[in-house]
């Protein structure tokens, strides 16, 4: 009887706990933490050689790497890997992959890199500090369309729009994203000079007004110049930096956060065609060169947040697959944002019409994204949000027992 349980240790600090009520040595509790957390790893486009030897190494560690069949018997000259392991097996395998031939030198400091990789644990703006290693971050919708999907033309007057803002404020967002576009399926493009002349007044407006920073929810580099000169802190962008070749030099420029987000093709043919054949990998691709481009234009990598666009070309399955899979996007090193609020995956799953009637659906999406890792949750209800969030958050933190 000695009372077998399977525990998830992949937590460092759970596994520490854990290690430290057994009683185990001090200097054992260091050592062993990193054989308590198991990694699985994708690699992709390994040369065959490549895959070859990193299979052995795993082997030779007394872990393993999956490879195509076609490696083994040479049938293939690429492949990818999951690289199958502890923590403590993988920083082996950093070692004894770094003096090896075809490609094995990179694939060691990416790893290296991946095992060190750290989310930023704040975002600092001319209006103050957002603390991003706390509680999940409530981002307030602040829709200034006539069209928006689950709240078009509400807050479409200026007067509307400012109270609506300060009341999330006061609800407890600690951020807002002001949108003058509507980005639903088959939403037509708005012209600039509207778009810049209905969210630039209400920034500005509430640059003083507000305590906490503002995004503009904008594609095109000329709005988002315009909003930050007005006291935005950050660019939403809905195309992750694809439909304005502008964008991230501006971003750069004004010293601006960003938000990255995927999407397939634009609002009005992105549900067209929702198929991919690995879903999490193309959508993490993506990503990943939008944070680059980024990069490469000058914005500071820890100014950078990604999301993987809920909705946006995807089917209702491939968004509830997104958020329980949402934790591999924290391998870019980015912190998370979800946009799940109300949108139509909800009402398909639940059968409900009526997007403000998705409010238990939002809060449950809400609860699985923090769950999985996301710091930000971009909603309309920010009271529920919080409440629901905080509670998620709570549970999933390590605290003494
Ligand atoms: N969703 C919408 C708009 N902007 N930005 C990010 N980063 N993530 C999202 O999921 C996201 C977004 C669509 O929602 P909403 O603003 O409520 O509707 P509309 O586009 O119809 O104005």
């Amino acid at each position: 009887m000695y009372h077998l349980r399977v525990m998830d240790l992949s937590d460092p600090e759970r596994a520490r706990a854990e290690l430290e009520r057994i009683g185990a040595d001090p200097a054992g509790v260091a050592r062993m933490i990193d054989k308590a957390g198991f990694l699985a790893i994708r690699v992709e486009g390994l040369r065959a050689p490549a895959a070859n030897i990193l299979k052995q190494e795993m082997l030779s560690l007394g872990a393993d790497a999956a490879v195509a069949r076609g490696v083994v018997n040479g049938s293939t000259d690429r492949s990818d890997a999951l690289v199958l392991g502890t923590r403590k097996q993988v920083r082996r395998l950093v070692r004894k992959l770094r003096p090896q031939p075809f490609g094995l030198k990179v694939l060691a400091a990416e790893l290296r890199d991946l095992l060190a990789r750290e989310e930023p644990r704040e975002f600092r703006w001319h209006g103050g500090v957002l603390r991003l290693d706390g509680r999940p971050l409530v981002m307030g919708i602040l829709n200034v369309t006539p069209d928006s999907f689950s709240d078009g033309g509400d807050y479409f007057d200026r007067e509307a729009a400012l109270d609506r803002a300060l009341q999330m404020v006061e609800e407890g967002a600690d951020l807002l994203d002001v949108g003058g576009e509507s980005t639903r399926p088959g939403a037509p493009p708005v012209p600039l000079e509207e778009e810049e002349r209905r969210v630039v007044p209400v920034i500005e407006h509430l640059a003083h007004r507000v305590g906490v920073p503002m995004s503009v929810d904008t594609y095109k580099a000329a709005v988002a110049r315009r909003a930050v000169g007005a006291g935005a802190a950050l660019v939403n962008d809905v195309s992750g930096l694809r439909m304005d070749p502008a964008m991230a030099g501006v971003v750069a420029d004004l010293g601006a956060g960003l938000v990255v987000m995927h999407m397939r093709g634009d609002p009005r043919t992105m549900q067209s065609d929702t198929r991919y054949s690995d879903l999490v990998g193309e959508i993490f691709r993506a990503l990943e060169e939008s944070v680059d481009r980024a990069v490469e234009a000058g914005v500071a990598r820890d100014r950078v947040w990604v999301d993987p666009g809920i909705g946006f070309g995807k089917s209702a399955e491939q968004n509830l697959v997104l958020l329980r899979r949402l934790a591999e996007f924290r391998s870019l090193g980015c912190p998370v944002l979800v946009g799940a609020s109300r949108k139509s995956f909800i009402g398909r799953t639940l059968g409900i019409e009526d997007p403000k009637d998705r409010l238990e659906g939002s809060l449950a999406a809400a609860v699985v994204a923090v769950w999985n890792g996301a710091r930000i949750l971009r909603v309309h209800d920010v009271r529920a949000t919080r409440r629901a969030a905080d509670l998620a958050w709570a549970a999933g933190r390590v605290t003494e027992e």
